[in-house]
């Protein structure tokens, strides 16, 4: 049976998962988790009561996570792009970059975007600061480690290079990268390079204007 992807394109880590299917060709079907298809939104609604999304479901198994959903496609849809490292000392190497990612860009990227779309009077301004110190951070840290890598974890595109590229991508509009990062922002132009990237990116295009904080008018 078709994996079925419970999913929306402009969601980042919706993307995560995208892009590995994409580097391995990995054929999936849409579960476009929209208003206009309150079928899917339903089921996944049933099936992940904390409502986060990507969720893959497999033979009727759901894989939640998309750093799981990443390693459940390299253990069962092996493709040409092995984005986990069968050495597991190279392995781990990964998977902190993809934690860094999701923890430390991510998180405080998020914080500071659905802080922007709570109702008057129940912001959270202290928390945001926060995170934008966070992202700061997360920024110089990532700098100094990028300085003598190509991907995130070395010399190969892996899984944490997965979620890097959207997590960057909106980061920089919801707090901009500083051009003297510039090893930051040699990577997140590497990324947007990649083809599976692109084609992530390019299919949420349209979405674009319905991103709070967005910059709608840039990559
Ligand atoms: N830990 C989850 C996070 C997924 C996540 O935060 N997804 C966002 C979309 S990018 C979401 O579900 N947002 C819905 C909401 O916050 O209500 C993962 O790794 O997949």
């Amino acid at each position: 049976m078709a994996l079925q992807l419970y999913a929306h394109p402009f969601s980042s880590y919706s993307q995560k998962v995208l892009i590995a299917l994409y580097e391995n060709g990995t054929p999936f079907e849409w579960r476009l988790l929209s208003p206009d298809q309150p079928e899917a939104i339903q089921t996944w609604l049933a099936m992940w009561p904390v409502k986060r999304f990507p969720v893959l479901v497999e033979d009727g198994h759901m894989v939640t996570e998309a750093s799981t959903i990443i390693e459940h496609l390299g253990l069962h849809h092996p493709g040409p792009v092995r984005l986990l490292p069968e050495d597991p000392r190279e392995a781990l190497e990964v998977r902190a970059m993809d934690r860094f990612f999701d923890n430390y860009i991510a998180t405080p990227q998020q914080k500071v975007v659905f802080d922007a779309i709570r109702p008057e009077g129940t912001r959270d301004a202290y928390g945001v600061k926060e995170a934008r110190d966070m992202l700061d951070a997360a920024y110089g840290w990532l700098d100094r480690t990028m300085a003598g890598r190509e991907w995130a974890a070395g010399d190969r595109f892996t899984l944490a290079d997965c979620g890097a590229a959207p997590f960057l991508f909106y980061a920089d509009w919801t707090h901009p990268i500083d051009p003297a990062v510039a090893h930051v922002v040699a990577y997140r132009q590497r990324l947007l390079a990649r083809p599976s990237v692109a084609r992530a990116v390019d299919e949420a295009r349209p979405y674009r204007p319905l991103v709070p904080l967005g910059a709608p008018d840039r990559d």
